[in-house]
């Protein structure tokens, strides 16, 4: 009798259907850039479940994705990036019919976008944000004779960034936004393709390596918040970060953004899919999430960054809608700029030069 009911136990458990595989999803996107709760929401509304991994440089990215099999289905980089990772092949055209909230994309943003990718779309925007000048509202006033921080002047040349150094300076670890800046200021063009235009440029970034603590693009949030540090050249949404949580913590910091007056480098970051992702249906899915208005709201709320959705603007916190240095207002916009991507012949002279403007050597 026992053996009978064991037996049709094993023939129930043979009978019954196969358990559908778990669905995935694997995302790889830059840190410090999404409301957690929304990973845990897209879960439990869609069943997929999300590996969720971080970066602070499209550099880490992009080598990930030239060497084939990344084991990613969505992917963020910048646009920049995103145009030459197109031409490599690295990514896989989207299929709109996936993305119904795709009618919800801003059609400033997608005409910007548009410049960066082939008629065969790759990419939706996901944020969009400025390189600018975080700051210790105290401490610079401190060091800067009651005033704070208002020029490209006072951080990149050396006599005015030595007046600011003892309480930590932090610079991007990003060349491509950091030689863009360092040209506006050179008075050359941002845009500037000439080596030799980033040799010069080189040269002025190595002369402030003394008074730099770290060229590093993520530690800075932190850094502000507690204290540690008194000035970043980071992003508008990053610099924000910061202030919330200085004042969540209560500790008596305050931190500004400030888009310098000569203006500065606006950029937008993609949400991609790789040429060989695995799970390229989930990845639409994911996409499509990210695009929804209240979704793209809440990752805005939780990041400061602004998005790409119009329709979100609505739900975004009015501080955040309303700050021009998040959503710059047309005054502050006819300041910035964008550039276009390095071909790979100057993107290594790109490196070797950043390389000596970090080490020296
Ligand atoms: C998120 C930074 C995103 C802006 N911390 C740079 N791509």
């Amino acid at each position: 009798m026992k053996t009978a009911l064991a037996l049709c136990l094993a023939c129930l458990a043979l009978l019954a259907p196969a358990k559908a595989a778990e669905r995935v999803v694997n995302v790889f996107n830059w840190s410090d850039y999404i409301d957690p709760k929304v990973i845990e929401d897209f879960t439990r509304e869609t069943g997929v479940k999300v590996v969720y991994d971080t970066y602070d440089s499209n550099e880490i990215l992009e080598a990930r994705l030239l060497a084939g099999a990344s084991g990613y289905d969505v992917v963020v980089p910048s646009a920049t990036f995103f145009a030459r990772e197109i031409r490599a092949d690295a990514l896989r055209p989207l299929d709109f019919s996936k993305l119904p909230h795709a009618k919800d994309l801003w059609p400033d943003i997608n005409a910007k976008l548009a410049r960066y990718d082939t008629a065969e779309r790759h990419g939706v925007d996901y944020m969009w944000y400025t390189t600018g000048i975080a700051f210790n509202v105290a401490k610079v006033k401190a060091r800067l004779g009651g005033k704070t921080i208002t020029s490209w002047t006072d951080v990149l040349r050396p006599e005015s960034l030595k007046k600011l150094a003892d309480c930590g300076v932090y610079m991007l670890d990003a060349p491509e936004d950091m030689f863009a800046i360092a040209f506006k200021y050179m008075k050359l063009d941002p845009n500037t393709k000439k080596p030799e235009d980033f040799r010069r440029a080189a040269l002025l970034l190595s002369g402030l390596r003394g008074y730099v603590k770290k060229f590093h693009s993520s530690e800075y949030i932190n850094g502000l918040a507690n204290g540690d540090i008194c000035v970043a050249l980071g992003w508008s949404g990053d610099a924000f970060q910061a202030k919330a949580r200085a004042r969540e913590a209560n500790n008596g910091v305050d931190i500004d953004f400030v888009i310098p007056q000569e203006g500065t480098l606006i950029s937008m970051d993609v949400l991609a899919i790789p040429a060989d992702a695995p799970h390229p249906e989930e990845a639409h899915l994911f996409i499509d999430y990210m695009l929804r208005p209240d979704v793209a709201a809440k990752n805005t709320n939780a990041t400061h960054f602004a998005n790409g959705v119009l329709a979100s603007r609505p739900l975004v916190e009015p501080a955040i809608l309303n700050n021009p240095s998040v959503y710059p207002n047309e005054a502050t916009m006819a300041k910035l700029f964008a550039v276009t991507a390095p071909d790979i012949a100057l993107q290594r002279t790109v490196t070797r030069e950043w390389t000596r403007v970090k080490t020296g050597r």
